[in-house]
C-alpha cells in the first residue's frame, strides 16, 4: 500500500515537472492570440481570425480543445452581438472579459461573460450513463488528489477530488443500475 501511494506521488511529481508546448490553432484564419490563462493552467482565452478574417473570441480547455464563444454562448447573443476578443479570465475559469460588438447600441464595447459554474454536483454518476457503478468508482480513484475547475470526478464541486467524492459514489453505488 505504501509503495502504491509512493509511486502515485512520484507520478504526480513527474507530471507537474513535465514541460509542454501546446499550439492552440486558429478558426481557419492566419492568426490567433492567447491572452490569459486560469490559475490551474487548464483554461486559456484569446482570439482568432476565422476563415472570413473576422475576430472570434475563444476559450481553450485542456482535454476538450478550443471553442468559439460566439457558438458556445449563442443564446446570449441572439440580437446579433459578437464576442470578438477575450482578453482575460478569472483565476477559477468562470468569468471572461473582452471586447465585442454590442448590436443593441451599435458600438464596439467591453464585455463580461459569466460562464456559470462549469461543475454541477451529482450523485456519483461520473460518466453520466444513469448508473453509479464500478466505472464511476474507478474514475474517482484515478482522479483522486486532482484539483481544479470542471473536473467531472469532483462530485461535490469543491475544486478537489477527495474522500468526500469517493463517499458519494460509495453511498449511491448501484443507484439507477
Ligand atoms: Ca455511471
Ligand atoms: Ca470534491
Amino acid at each position: 500500500m505504501f509503495v502504491a501511494v509512493l509511486s502515485i506521488s512520484f507520478g504526480t511529481l513527474a507530471l507537474l515537472n513535465a514541460q509542454a508546448l501546446t499550439w492552440l490553432g486558429t478558426f481557419g484564419g492566419n492568426r490567433s492570440q492567447a491572452r490569459d490563462v486560469s490559475a490551474d493552467g487548464r483554461v486559456v482565452v484569446g482570439w482568432s481570425f476565422n476563415a472570413s478574417g473576422l475576430n472570434r473570441a475563444f476559450r481553450w480547455v485542456e482535454g476538450q480543445g478550443r471553442e468559439d464563444l460566439n457558438i458556445t454562448y449563442a443564446s446570449l447573443l441572439t440580437d446579433g452581438s459578437r464576442l470578438e476578443y477575450a482578453y482575460a479570465i478569472s483565476s477559477n475559469g468562470r468569468s471572461i472579459v473582452g471586447e465585442g460588438y454590442n448590436a443593441s447600441t451599435g458600438r464596439q464595447e467591453a464585455f463580461l461573460l459569466d460562464t456559470a459554474p462549469s461543475c454541477q454536483s451529482h450523485n456519483g454518476d461520473v460518466d453520466n450513463n444513469g448508473c453509479v457503478d464500478d466505472a464511476d468508482l474507478l474514475a474517482v480513484l484515478f482522479a483522486f488528489g486532482s484539483s481544479g475547475s470542471g473536473l467531472p470526478e469532483d462530485i461535490n464541486c469543491d475544486g478537489a477530488v477527495d474522500d468526500a467524492d469517493l463517499l458519494m459514489v460509495l453511498f449511491n453505488f448501484g443507484s439507477g443500475c
